[in-house]
């Protein structure tokens, strides 16, 4: 195991397009800081790193929709993203924007660095230009019909409805988004970085993580990296964006791709965040000394990203130089989507929770928490308001807030408000109390001895791992387990018989809050230091992991040791921690989702009302040119770079045939083989990422997008003519 120094975290920039919400919240940032906090408990030496992608074409579109500069849209939105993180609790040592001279030096002398050693090729290609706008289009400038589902408002880059990426080039019927022109194609020049020159090095490297990298992210990348990479161009025509830093002619109007620039985003924060400091060259120390631990913390869709992409530009800057080299990452962990009230938040269907806007309700801790214990590690998970009321409720407020409140009032009122006796580590780290002097009792459940240390430790091999919701579930049972001690005890009576007994009691429920104030810190910091400063410490929890310098007198050592001894006094007063939810406070809410399920409701309506509009009328002959025929499917498997087309062999007669079907996410391969289908099988033949279509089958949409293929039943149809 490599011994690191030191941590830099980076949480994946969010587009200055939109307000984050809380699949960002889940997915992202909040493992992130959780990730940060834990080490910094730990007295590590970690920074974090984040900022706003300011660039990008999705940018420009807003600004033209609403009639403003890209400058306002992303003014708006990196400000209130800062505040709606800050909010939130999430502690960046930095927040950046990929607008800052800093970070446009940064991208360009990547860029020089990169051409000067003839890395760059320079391609020409035809793309769509719109004469009226006298601008070329990028991809998601052009829309038109998709030709594998037939949905009349694909984008260029992708067709929302059936999912399959495209280029522009693909659409039937393409036209300008800036005025609905039908675009020409004209030659222009772009740079492009050969990814596949890095091919062996990126496999090697990739190779050396497959043990300690999630296995979702080994996969996605792996199945890249057996396809063969491609050259990728790096550069855009464009106005918005980081000019492409050449005197010459070709340069005009090129701006760098949003993705070369984003990734180097991580590096320019880290410049400003060290020249905020005052310590200019320090950035260096998380960048390019091999002491130091790349973490990059992203959502799924951004893996190839930060797996083959970022690397390879860190591949090409180090080649051949002997100093200023960059470290790879050490680890990316990717998560999974986390969907609400069993939908996927939208940002274009309007379906979603903004995290801004969640704030103004409810305490950042009770969220985070909620999160937190609906972290989509591996698989997607759905968030929903009945849980986020059972969590804060039951978990936080009379699990958590009823232990703590207990041991503090009950001490304060009886006790004076002083840790009434010692509590040694032994008898305070198996929860034990003697109750008389020859009768030891333990805390268990199921006979076993409950050790406090080893839990302990068991929430440190899951926070190591990456497992946060293992961490912070395994969390919250300590409290369970305290919590229980305190009623098993009862020292409210024992007090009456047994004095000593009962200050047994309470010291170790003292330890155990200390112990929980600092174990829980991590993913509810506000509450934490609210417990810290009842059990009557000065300074926030914040204060007391910058005085550590020594890993040994961590914090996170002194939870398993929390030494309250006789004699500590405590704040002398004490507060609710969390309030309730009430169904009426989630009531508005449940609404809203019913309003924004029903308007989606609504539009799918609408949109099979539209559908009974009728094409043309045709005459018979003209439907019997379409030769439609019951066809078997023999076989079936996924397509390269096209992940939502399934290639069908079929049977047809005597006859087989391939088509491409648009519809991998509706039915494995396996499910399709043996299924009857009906086929267009005169349809011209058609090709779709260098493979032939030879017909279409038949498919019917039903909610939610979901595909249903039509499916002939009878004797002896195999073939059959349709009439
Ligand atoms: N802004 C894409 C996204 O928000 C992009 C991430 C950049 S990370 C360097 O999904
Ligand atoms: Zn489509």
């Amino acid at each position: 195991m490599h011994h690191f120094k030191r941590t830099l975290v980076t949480s994946a920039l969010p587009y200055a397009n939109g307000p984050v919400h809380l699949g960002h919240l889940a997915g992202v940032y909040l493992p992130a800081d959780i990730f940060v906090r834990y080490k910094r408990l730990k007295g590590e030496d970690i920074i974090h790193i984040g900022g706003s992608d300011e660039h990008g074409v999705p940018i420009t579109i807003t600004a033209e929709k609403e009639g403003i500069s890209p400058q306002d849209v992303v003014d708006r939105y990196h400000h209130k993203n800062c505040d709606a993180f800050s909010k939130c609790g999430i502690s960046f040592d930095y927040y950046g924007r990929t607008t800052s001279a800093i970070h446009h030096e940064t991208a360009q002398e990547f860029f020089l660095e990169i051409e000067g050693k003839g890395i760059f090729q320079q391609k020409n290609e035809k793309l769509f230009f719109d004469r009226y706008a006298n601008r070329f289009l990028s991809d998601r400038y052009v829309t038109g019909t998709c030709p594998i589902c037939n949905n009349s408002e694909a984008n260029g880059d992708q067709c929302e409805e059936c999912g399959t990426h495209l280029s522009p080039l693909e659409l039937i019927n393409p036209k300008s988004k800036l005025s609905d022109a039908t675009p020409e194609l004209r030659d222009t020049m772009h740079w492009y970085f050969p990814l596949g020159r890095f091919q062996e090095q990126l496999e090697a490297y990739v190779h050396t993580h497959k043990e300690d990298w999630r296995s979702n992210v080994v996969n996605y990348t792996n199945t890249w990296l057996k396809q063969g990479l491609n050259d990728r161009a790096i550069t855009r025509d464009l106005s918005w964006g980081i000019k492409v830093p050449l005197e010459s002619e070709e340069a005009v109007g090129k701006v760098l791709y949003v993705w070369f620039d984003a990734v180097l985003g991580y590096i320019s924060f880290t410049k400003e965040w060290a020249a905020q400091r005052g310590e200019s060259e320090l950035w260096k120390s998380y960048w390019q000394d091999p002491h130091c631990r790349l973490v990059h913390f992203i959502g799924k869709d951004n893996v190839v990203f930060h797996t083959l992409m970022f690397p390879a530009i860190l591949m090409a800057w180090n080649k051949g130089r002997a100093t200023d080299l960059y470290n790879l990452a050490d680890n990316v962990p990717a998560s999974e989507f986390m969907n609400f009230e069993g939908r996927k938040f939208s940002k274009s269907r309007n379906y979603a929770v903004y995290l801004g806007e969640f704030l103004e309700k409810f305490p950042a801790d009770t969220l985070r928490y909620s999160i937190a214990m609906n972290y989509p590690e591996n698989k997607d998970t759905d968030f929903s308001w009945q849980d986020f009321q059972n969590r804060t409720n039951g978990e936080l407020a009379d699990t958590l807030g009823n232990f703590i409140k207990r041991s503090v009032d009950f001490t304060n009122s009886r006790f004076g408000g002083v840790v009434p006796i010692d509590c040694p580590l032994d008898v305070m780290s198996s929860f034990t109390v003697i109750l008389t002097h020859d009768n030891d009792v333990e805390i268990d459940e199921l006979g076993n001895r409950v050790n406090l240390v080893d839990l302990i430790d068991e929430i440190r091999d899951a926070y190591d791992g990456f497992h946060f919701r293992e961490a912070v579930s395994k969390t919250m049972d300590i409290a369970r387990k305290a919590n229980r001690f305190l009623t098993q005890y009862e020292p409210w009576k024992l007090i009456k018989t047994d004095h000593e007994a009962a200050a047994r009691v309470m010291s170790v429920s003292l330890n155990l809050c200390h112990s929980l104030s600092i174990l829980f810190y991590p993913v509810i910091p506000e509450t934490c230091n609210r417990i810290h400063a009842m059990l009557g410490f000065d300074g926030t929890i914040e204060s007391l992991v910058m005085q550590v310098d020594n890993p040994e007198d961590s914090l996170w050592e002194q939870a398993k040791n929390p030494g309250l001894n006789m004699g500590h006094k405590l704040a002398g007063t004490s507060e609710i921690l969390f309030t309730k939810i009430e169904d009426t406070d989630i009531a508005p809410e449940l609404k809203k989702i019913e309003a924004l399920l029903a308007e989606a409701e609504k539009r799918e309506a609408v949109a099979v009302e539209s559908r009974m509009e009728f094409k043309p009328v045709i005459t018979f002959d003209d439907f019997l040119k379409v030769d439609l025929r019951v066809a078997q499917v023999i076989a079936a498997e996924t397509v390269k770079k096209a992940g939502k087309l399934l290639k069908l062999q079929l049977q047809v007669g005597s006859v087989t045939k391939q088509v491409l079907a648009g519809i991998a996410k509706h039915y494995t391969p396996e499910e399709m083989v043996g299924k009857n289908v009906l086929l267009v099988a005169n349809l011209a033949e058609r090709s779709i990422r260098d493979e032939v279509s030879e017909g279409m089958i038949l498919a019917v949409e039903g909610i939610d997008g979901k595909l249903f293929v039509v499916e002939p039943s009878g004797d002896e149809i195999n073939g059959k003519q349709i009439q």
